[in-house]
């Protein structure tokens, strides 16, 4: 095992490669967690100075009803979590313009929205989702989708409406991948990734801890993102939410120092990528996420809800980033 100590400081803190090993990545996971929290923070406060962190909104509009049958979602038909019967917004731009207005008056400077899909179809619901994307973009806020898999000519039709980003997780290791979904493949995943990329869109694209993986697949995940040239914009690590009624329901909660874990190499590896402190922050308690925001999570999802779950309240966010001194990109600070 490799002990970093202080004479060590003269490495090169910021490093852009695209060729990580599967062992390296572990190698840094699996670091003493001193070592890793102070590689992470040089890297961060080199590559990303001022701790500033994005505060992005969520909102379901198309919610439950999907085809797909991942494990971990209580949004699949597939499982008998399987979240219907709620309003539809989907016909609905002005309620999900007025729902994003309100993220901004909050102080979100992203708003995200989801639909339960497969892929994306074409017609007046596509209509609408484009509609929705300018109409945040006029906000002044970025605007993310999340819908699934999508065409070249959607992908484009999204980047003309002003999409800042669409966001696709490989979710786990390409070797876990077939225990966790069945109803596509990983390399599906990888290629609306690349139609993503070509129209111009930036990617936001993580994963899931806390689904049974080894930290290898761990590691493997990382790897395969770190390897995308250039790296995902930004980079969500989600610790599972075990919704009742998926098959996932009885995995124990996440152990808070693997979350620091995964955000700590996420950002050795992508130096300059937004490390989105995802769901599961619930279960984090306010230490944990704190040390998440020092070893380099520039990023959470801000507002009282994820999709179809809960998330900490607005109050109890403005407080933790008070209290770890950290400020929302939008605030004044006295640097
Ligand atoms: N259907 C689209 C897709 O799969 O890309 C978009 C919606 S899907 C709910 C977005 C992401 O939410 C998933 O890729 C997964 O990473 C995350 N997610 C879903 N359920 C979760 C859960 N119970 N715990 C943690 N993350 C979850
Ligand atoms: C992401 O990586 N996590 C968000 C967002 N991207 C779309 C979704 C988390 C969903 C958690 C379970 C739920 O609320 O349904
Ligand atoms: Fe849930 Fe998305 Fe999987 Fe559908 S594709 S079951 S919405 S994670």
């Amino acid at each position: 095992m490799t002990v970093l100590i202080a004479k060590d400081l003269t490495f090169e803190p910021v490093v852009h490669r695209y060729d990580w090993t599967v062992d390296e990545v572990r190698e840094l996971l699996e670091r003493p967690l001193m070592d890793l929290l102070w590689q992470a923070q040089l890297v961060h406060r080199t590559a990303n100075p001022g701790y500033r962190v994005q505060l992005a909104s969520l909102l379901s509009v198309k919610t439950g009803g999907c085809q797909e049958d991942c494990a971990y979602c209580p949004q699949s038909m597939h499982n008998s979590s399987d979240v219907e019967g709620q309003p539809d917004l989907v016909a609905q731009i002005q309620t999900v313009l007025e729902r994003a207005r309100s993220a901004k008056d909050a102080g979100a400077d992203r708003f995200c929205m989801g639909w339960a899909w497969r892929e994306i179809r074409d017609g007046a619901q596509f209509e609408a989702m484009l509609a929705m994307v300018s109409g945040v973009r006029e906000l002044g806020l970025e605007a993310c989708v999340t819908a699934g898999m999508l065409t070249e000519k959607q992908a484009s039709r999204l980047a003309d409406a002003g999409l800042t980003a669409y966001n696709h997780n490989l979710d786990t290791s390409p070797e876990y991948y077939d225990q966790i979904i069945t109803t596509r493949t990983y390399q599906e995943r990888i290629e609306t990734l690349q139609k993503v990329r070509s129209a111009g869109i930036t990617l936001c694209c993580g994963g899931i801890i806390g689904m049974g993986e080894s930290t290898l697949d761990r590691a493997s995940l990382l790897c395969v993102l770190a390897n995308i040239n250039p790296h995902p914009e930004s980079v969500p690590i989600n610790g599972l939410v075990a919704v009742e009624g998926t098959p996932l329901q009885d995995l124990p909660a996440v152990d808070p120092l693997e979350m620091v874990r995964m955000v700590a190499t996420a950002r050795i590896l992508m130096p300059r990528s937004r490390v989105r402190l995802s769901a599961g922050r619930e279960q984090l308690g306010r230490e944990a996420q704190i040390l998440c925001l020092q070893a380099g999570a520039d990023s959470i999802f801000y507002g009282d809800s994820l999709l179809t779950t809960s998330n900490p309240d607005v109050k109890t966010d403005r407080e933790l980033l008070s209290q770890a001194g950290v400020h929302a990109n939008w605030e004044e600070s006295d640097e």
